[in-house]
């Protein structure tokens, strides 16, 4: 296993649209498994593949509690195939987006379809924090972040800080 490089925004490939994988073969259960790496060191609840610069449609997600049995999922080709008309607020972040949160309205229950790291089709219906966590991570595929459902004043004071500290870095390391 190995800890990969998280992307930060701004960054291009945090908006492009990722590419679906044939099958689920060795090379990508590889990658299920550094994503899984990479997010419990972060920590995070969530890994989708582009946030490490892989432009493939593979998510995993523990939204397990600190104490608690790890419940890794590792989930190829994600697809909503209904989400609920009632709808769920939670306080959302991202990786991507270092020490910014904000709270996001979401379906609250969906159902999902997948394949799994053994190259089977999958379903599961999730709610709670499981549900915000997919569709969090699928938007990731599809080149959406979390700031893109919040107003446009709040996504920009997000996006103006990140960029700031951005160049603030290039500057201090150069
Ligand atoms: O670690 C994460 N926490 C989180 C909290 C609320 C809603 C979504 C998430 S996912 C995030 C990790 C991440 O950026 N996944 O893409
Ligand atoms: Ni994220």
């Amino acid at each position: 296993m190995a800890k990969l490089p998280i992307i930060t925004a701004p960054d291009p490939r945090l908006k492009r649209i990722s590419q679906p994988v044939d099958s689920v073969d060795g090379e990508i259960r590889k990658l299920m498994d550094d994503m899984l790496e990479t997010m419990y060191a972060a920590p995070g609840i969530g890994l989708a593949a582009p946030q490490v610069g892989v432009l493939r449609r593979v998510i995993v997600v523990d939204v397990a509690r600190e104490g608690e049995e790890p419940q890794p999922l590792k989930l190829a080709n994600p697809e909503v195939l209904w989400a609920s008309d009632e709808e769920a607020t939670f306080e959302e972040g991202c990786l991507s987006l270092p020490e910014q949160f904000a709270e996001v309205v979401r379906p609250a229950k969906a159902r999902i379809r997948y394949l799994d790291e053994e190259d089977e089709i999958r379903e599961i219906e999730a709610e709670g924090m499981l549900a915000t966590c997919i569709q969090h991570e699928i938007d990731h595929l599809d080149g959406v972040l979390f700031v893109d459902h919040i107003s446009a004043l709040k996504r920009n004071m997000i996006l103006r800080k990140l960029s700031k500290a951005k160049k603030q870095h290039v500057l201090a390391t150069a």
